[in-house]
């Protein structure tokens, strides 16, 4: 255990951990579950184009989501692509900054321009009253993400759009499993998407798929998926190739056999980290209503730098040397990045002051509690002795400074 500021390794000390803990690894399931799926796509010989592992994929997807429909793809950013054409969107698709930049880059890449609103300070979500000021005749949709698997306004979300009479899809990458009123993630708006990328609660290396239960949304979708081609095989629109390949959904599969287990599992670690965590003045770990089902993946602190005196990024640089690969989800926002700040600058206060101080920490099956406790001591002692930490790197960079300067 480090007890004094000596011996965190940013300043010499050795490092917590011998091996990288990061953010993100894959939940992977049983790995011989895994091989037998993809022997059996072998052995059949049929390895893509909708084959019989994607649709059980599928299958199991839905029902987990609790709707009719839904159709794989080969991750979240073409899967959000695919709803956009089938869903004609035009002009102006608003949307949180406070997001992986796919959910702008996806629409952005067909032409179509971002608009970013600022969310609610208090669920890092969209803000409905604002989504509501920011629409504007060129406004087609509204593109809303659970952030973190927290879910969105969605019935205040549903009045907005109906009465602006533009559609409502959800990036619903992070929501798996999760609900809102007890209603599954996954049934909310015209259609959601989810992502089944390797750092994603459920994995199938990468993957997506859009659910609805909109029958004429998916026929659309699952068409526009496979190069716009009917039954036979005859395109009626242009389509793209976004399909999920079986070595994909067999990895898939295999991950959603293990579900729920890892959210089991995510649940006891954020369990200790908020024990371990409680009472740390500025240091708060990010909250989950429990009267809801929550997949627990993203295990995210927010460090306020005005009552600690130690920054969030200086925090990320503590716990890099200690070999903890934490991850800042999601700074800086979109808008602050290219090409949205050259072409559409905007200023979202909220948006801007949680990027600041969100810091994603390990977790997931492979991590363990002793490992949390470790992370736990890090963080505690960077932070409950926040201002000497700060002081001590600005001496050592400004000791580095001078030395570079008199070797020049
Ligand atoms: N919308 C939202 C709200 C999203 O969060 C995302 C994806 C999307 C849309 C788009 O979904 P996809 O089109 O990707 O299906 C990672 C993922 O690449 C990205 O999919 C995910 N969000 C985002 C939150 O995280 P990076 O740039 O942070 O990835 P990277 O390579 O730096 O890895 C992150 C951590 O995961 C590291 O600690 C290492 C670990 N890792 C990563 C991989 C790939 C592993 O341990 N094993 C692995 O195989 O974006």
């Amino acid at each position: 255990m480090k007890r004094n500021i000596g011996d965190l390794a940013v300043f010499g000390g050795s490092s917590a951990f011998l091996q990288p803990l990061y953010v993100g690894r894959p939940n992977i399931g049983d790995r011989t579950r895994f091989f037998d799926r993809v022997n059996w796509a072998l052995d059949h010989q049929w390895l893509t184009n909708g084959g019989p592992l994607a649709r059980e994929f599928e299958g199991r997807v839905a029902e987990l989501a609790g709707v009719r429909y839904c159709v794989s793809t080969c991750n979240a950013t073409v899967a959000l692509q695919l709803l956009a054409r089938a869903t004609d969107l035009t002009g102006e698709i608003i949307m949180p900054s406070l997001t992986f930049a796919a959910t702008a880059h996806a629409f952005r890449w067909l032409g179509l321009t971002p608009v970013f609103c600022d969310i609610d300070p208090v669920t890092g979500c969209l803000d409905p009253a604002l989504v509501e000021a920011a629409i504007t005749p060129q406004t087609s949709a509204i593109v809303p993400v659970h952030l973190w698997g927290r879910p969105s306004a969605v019935d205040q979300l549903a009045k907005v759009a109906a009465e602006h009479g533009v559609k409502l899809l959800y990036d619903a990458s992070h929501g798996l499993g999760c609900t809102s009123d007890g209603r599954p993630i996954g049934g909310f708006g015209q259609a959601e998407v989810f992502s089944f990328h390797a750092t994603k609660v459920v994995n199938a290396f990468e993957g997506g798929a859009v659910v609805t239960d909109d029958e004429e949304l998916a026929k659309r979708i699952r068409s526009m998926h496979n190069f716009g081609f009917n039954q036979g095989r005859v395109s009626t629109e242009a389509g793209t190739n976004g399909k999920m390949t079986e070595a994909a959904a067999a990895m898939g599969l295999t991950s959603l056999d293990a579900f729920d287990e890892t959210v089991r599992h995510n649940e006891a670690n954020y369990e200790i980290y908020r024990s371990e965590l409680a009472g740390v003045a500025g240091l708060k770990v990010v909250e989950f209503d429990r009267a809801e089902r929550n997949n627990f993946h993203y295990l995210i602190v927010e460090v306020d730098a005005a009552v600690t005196g130690l920054h969030r990024d200086l925090l990320g640089d503590v716990l890099r040397a200690e070999n903890v690969v934490c991850q800042r989800y999601f700074s800086p926002g979109v808008h602050e990045m290219e090409p949205y700040r050259s072409e559409r600058p905007v200023t979202l206060p909220h948006t801007e002051r949680l990027a600041q101080k969100v810091l994603a920490l390990p977790t997931g099956p492979t991590v363990s509690r002793e490992d949390i406790r470790r992370v736990c001591d890090v963080v505690r002692l960077s932070v409950q002795r926040g201002h000497e930490v700060t002081r001590r790197a600005d001496d050592r960079a400004k000791t580095m400074a001078g030395a570079q300067g008199k070797g020049k």
